[in-house]
């Protein structure tokens, strides 16, 4: 958890800001022990997290269609309604639980415990390598709330803009990576690359960034790699950017 807490009571309450430390306080323990639950069964969680439509589902596809075989692999699928992505990533034969949050704008950690149950109820947890979450998608309230997951990938696509990670500078300040999404339509855009990576790295110097394609798969291989190295439990040694 990294910065000051945003509004989460999404209204003008008078005990707004204890509310929220308290929230985001007993978030943090049932997080702390999800973590547990995760390293206990020696399962890498990495949570993908974005503005709605930055291509969150369409990366797992094509990484899901990648790692087949490789990585023992399960999603929790967070949505407000519908379990729409949760069947396109069944079509890939794995895992999927999927969580709708109704009115919350997030996944929290009490909902994250509640996949991992319903994961160990079809077998232990120990059976995967690799658990990926979709977080709800949102640039601002998913930041906030830690789920007890080992790593946080930001995806931003070309269409949103280069000013993004100066706006909503949370989501890029506490993730591990970056993914620019659908590079395929770059040249269709009045867009700037290096802007946006200048950016990212403006909020979160260090960060490693990718930038592909799910449509195309241009750039995959390098974030496949990186995703290799997260399993593997090295993924907080400094990673270098494919840009
Ligand atoms: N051209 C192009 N389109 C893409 C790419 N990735 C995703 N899209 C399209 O963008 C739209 C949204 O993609 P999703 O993968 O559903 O995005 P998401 O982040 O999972 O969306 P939510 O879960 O609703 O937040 C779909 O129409 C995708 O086909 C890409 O690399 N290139
Ligand atoms: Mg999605």
């Amino acid at each position: 958890m990294c910065g000051p807490g945003s509004d989460h009571s999404h209204g003008p309450t008078p005990a707004g800001a204890d509310l929220n430390v308290d929230l985001l306080e007993e978030n943090n323990d049932t997080a702390q022990r999800n973590r547990l639950r995760l390293d206990l069964a020696g399962v890498r969680c990495i949570n993908l997290m974005s503005g709605p439509g930055a291509g969150k589902t369409s990366l797992l596809e094509r990484t899901l269609a990648a790692i087949q075989g490789r990585m023992q692999t399960a999603v929790v699928e967070g949505d407000m309604t519908t379990e729409l992505d949760a069947e396109r990533l069944r079509a890939y034969g794995v895992p999927v639980v999927a969580i709708t949050t109704g009115r919350a704008c997030h996944l929290d950690a009490d909902l994250m415990a509640n996949g991992l149950t319903q994961l160990e109820q079809a077998g232990s947890l120990e059976r995967f390598d690799l658990l990926f979450v979709e977080n709800v998608g949102n640039l601002v309230c998913p930041a906030e709330f830690a789920l007890g997951e080992h790593t946080r990938v930001a995806l931003v696509a070309v269409t949103e803009g280069e000013d993004k990670p100066l706006k909503y500078p949370l989501m890029f300040r506490c993730a591990d990576c970056v993914v620019v999404t659908k590079l395929d339509l770059l040249p269709y855009l009045r867009f700037d690359l290096p802007h946006l990576i200048a950016h990212i790295h403006q909020v979160n110097p260090h960060i490693p960034v990718f930038a592909l394609s799910a449509e195309t798969g241009e750039g995959m291989e390098p974030w496949l790699e990186w995703l290799q190295t997260e399993v593997a439990g090295i993924g907080t040694q400094p990673v270098v950017a494919t840009l």
